[in-house]
């Protein structure tokens, strides 16, 4: 990868969690392109303060550390790089998986049953952007793929129960991490390189869109003050689900969405 600004990739057999390493190098002026990735993480976490599960030394779960020269109202096409970037890493390894895989609004890989096969976190931090002088605000991108685990359903602690998957399942036979996280920062160079432009913000948003299995759904937004249903109809350029009510048009920044099945 030394080709590309992800040059410099940190191994970990076991950390807390390598968005929490990276927001720490961000604080102390780390540059963009820094690379965490861990066999084991003791304190993995989701958003709003939930946790990621993976057992050591199956899953790839590594964060990046970006410093996009974008507005905050852009931060969220942060997301959708990685996540697209993990999209194009899957076609690579494995050209029909990736077949039947889709991004569910704001941050999941999910299988064509609905199951999770991958998340993606977000975290910025103010401080760093203000410790480290003229580098524009770090943004950490983490992602967890479920790679090898779970191998079957049976693997599943009783909470993650038909709401997991990995690539192992679907392909049917164990998948190489060095070649997915190959893949991956290989993939990762371009669609970063779209956070510089105008035109590559649009590309990003309308891959996102065109990937994305929210758009056409019937989805419940779960706001942190309170919930709503509409029809997902699309990304706006800055990453979000316009979603409309029929009365009216909703563009959602942040929140769970669910999706719901007709008449639900
Ligand atoms: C996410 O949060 O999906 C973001 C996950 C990001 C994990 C990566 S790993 C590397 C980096 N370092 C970190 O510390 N984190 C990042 P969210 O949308 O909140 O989903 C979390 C929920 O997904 C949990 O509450 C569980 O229900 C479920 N979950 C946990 N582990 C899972 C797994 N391995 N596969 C599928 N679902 C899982």
């Amino acid at each position: 990868m030394s080709q590309t600004r992800f040059a410099d990739v940190r191994r970990f057999e076991s950390i807390d969690s390598t968005n929490r390493y990276l927001l720490d190098e961000a604080r102390a002026g780390a540059p963009e392109g820094v690379v965490a990735v861990a066999d084991h993480q003791t304190a993995g976490r989701g958003r709003l303060g939930r946790s990621w599960e993976a057992p050591s030394g199956a899953n790839l779960l590594l964060s990046v550390l970006l410093r996009p020269a974008i507005g905050p109202g852009e931060r969220h096409l942060t997301t959708t790089t990685v996540a697209l970037a993990a999209l194009d890493a899957i076609g690579v390894v494995d050209p029909r998986a990736v077949t039947d895989v889709s991004i569910k609004w704001p941050n999941d890989l999910v299988e064509s049953s609905g199951r999770k096969l991958a998340g993606v976190l977000a975290e910025s931090d103010l401080v760093s952007a203000a410790a480290a002088d003229g580098l524009p605000p770090p943004v950490v991108v983490g992602i967890g793929i479920n790679v090898n685990w779970p191998a079957t359903d049976a693997d599943l602690p009783p909470e993650l129960a038909g709401l997991a998957v990995s690539l192992c399942q679907m392909i049917g036979a164990p998948v190489d991490r060095e070649a997915l996280l190959a893949a991956l920062l290989g993939a990762l160079e371009p669609r970063v390189g779209d956070l510089d432009s105008v035109e590559g913000r649009a590309r990003l948003a309308g891959d996102m869109a065109s990937h994305c299995s929210t758009i056409g759904t019937r989805v419940r937004v779960d706001l942190p003050d309170g919930s709503f249903e509409g029809t997902a109809t699309a990304i706006s350029p800055e990453g979000h689900l316009v979603v409309t009510t029929g009365e009216t048009t909703r563009t959602v920044a942040a929140g769970d969405v669910v999706h719901l099945r007709p008449g639900s």
